[in-house]
């Protein structure tokens, strides 16, 4: 079982309610003041010495997608309950968030929701449909459409700040990862309407209305900004920004036609100090733009070894990687082999810097247990 501690007692005494942080405290360190980051009682676990790759006791290890999917007691949480009314249940998103965390082991948790909640917050018709994904109801193709598209504000998430709240409340000295989908992974859901194998319309938007595409992934950009501020200020200590479907793109379209947009993203979050972390499939090619945008930790897919991603994204960032999700369903002994090279390839980033991860997220059919032993595999293998 997780130990579960607050981390109410350092700064107020036992019961007192967790600070919450604005942008303006944390810039104007006129008063000696830290950010919330160095403040919380997880500053100094191994996964944030990590992102600021700071020597660590052991090479810290989470799983994307690890809330959810694989584990029999959130199947059994979540009979009956659609995905997006799931999000907005506070005491369930506690629990789902914090079941990975007492079941592996985990040196992180990351928050329970979902690229497109914020979408919904604002009014957008989307459902989260079992075995498909995000389905929007009406795409948006023109510049009427983008209309529909208004700023995030922090009230038309009450329930994410509720909930992120309660965990760190709970988590104590395990950080807490909030998320939010990048602009180009959003933009390629509502321009197509659901999961696309190809992005045709997306990318004819990007080709061929350029004035309208830099408007839509703007205006992303401020949404997404707004949603991971309201996590960070209600006490996540670390955001990643999933752009999992960018691997689509070349490099020139992604730094004309995308990376502007994230860059805002990044740089609005900047100020709180917290560690921010970029993550793609298939972004062989862009690891180094994807650094350069503005991320501390830049994840890497299995399809790229750690000390090549270390060339290519270059000094001063963390990495966070890249077991292929598909070795879990071998043998043990296999597992162990091929983390084993994930660990030797990440000793070219130095002695830190290393956060280890899947190349992608948990996949649904597997196995908890073998996730579970990969956790202790990791510790063991990466002790100093
Ligand atoms: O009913 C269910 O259980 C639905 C399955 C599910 C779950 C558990 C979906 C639908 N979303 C989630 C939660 C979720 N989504 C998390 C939870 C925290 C964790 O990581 O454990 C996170 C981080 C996400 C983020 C997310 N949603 C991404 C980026 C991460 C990635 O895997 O690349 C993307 C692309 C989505 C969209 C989405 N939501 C759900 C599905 C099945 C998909 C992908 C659909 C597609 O293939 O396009």
């Amino acid at each position: 079982m997780l130990e579960l501690r607050t981390n109410r007692g350092r700064e107020g005494g036992p019961g007192a309610r967790a600070k919450i942080w604005t942008v303006s405290e944390t810039t104007a360190d006129t008063t000696g003041q830290q950010p919330p980051a160095r403040r919380g009682a997880a500053y100094d676990s191994a996964f944030l010495r990590a992102c600021r790759r700071e020597p660590v006791p052991h090479t810290p290890v989470w799983f994307m997608r690890q809330a959810g999917r694989s584990l029999p007691e959130y199947l059994k949480v979540r009979e009956g309950i659609p995905m997006l009314e799931s999000c907005m249940r506070p005491e369930l998103v506690k629990e789902i968030t914090l079941q990975p965390v007492r079941r592996h082991k985990v040196d992180a948790a990351i928050f329970f929701s979902d690229i497109v909640v914020p979408l919904k917050a604002i009014g957008i018709d989307v459902d989260i449909k079992p075995g498909i994904g995000p389905v929007i109801a009406d795409p948006i193709r023109t510049a009427e459409d983008l209309k529909r598209l208004r700023n995030l504000e922090p009230d038309d998430v009450p329930y994410i700040t509720e909930a992120v709240g309660l965990l760190v409340d709970e988590l104590g000295s395990t950080p807490l990862i909030g998320f939010a989908g990048a602009p180009y992974t959003l933009a390629s859901y509502l321009v197509e309407g659901g999961p696309s194998k190809n992005h045709e319309n997306t990318k004819a938007m990007m080709y061929g209305q350029p004035e309208l595409w830099a408007e839509l992934v703007d205006r992303l950009a401020d949404i997404t900004s707004a949603f991971l501020k309201v996590q960070i200020e209600a006490g996540a200590s670390a955001v990643q920004l999933f752009d999992s479907w960018v691997g689509a793109l070349a490099p020139d379209d992604y730094r004309r036609s995308v990376m502007p947009a994230s860059t805002k993203v990044f740089d609005a979050v900047a100020g709180y100090g917290v560690p921010r972390i970029h993550f793609g499939v298939g972004t062989g090619e862009l690891l180094g733009l994807m650094g350069q945008a503005g991320a501390d930790v830049v994840g890497v897919d299995w399809r790229v070894p750690l000390n090549v991603a270390a060339e290519r994204v270059g000094p001063g960032k963390a990495l966070q990687g890249n077991l292929d999700p598909a070795v879990l369903f071998a043998p043990t002994h296999a597992v162990e082999t091929k983390a084993r090279e994930v660990l030797h390839a990440a000793q070219a980033i130095g002695s830190s810097g290393h956060i280890f991860n899947l190349g992608h997220g948990v996949l649904p059919s597997m196995d908890p247990d073998a996730l579970s032993r990969l956790v202790a595999f990791v510790h063991e293998a990466s002790a100093r």
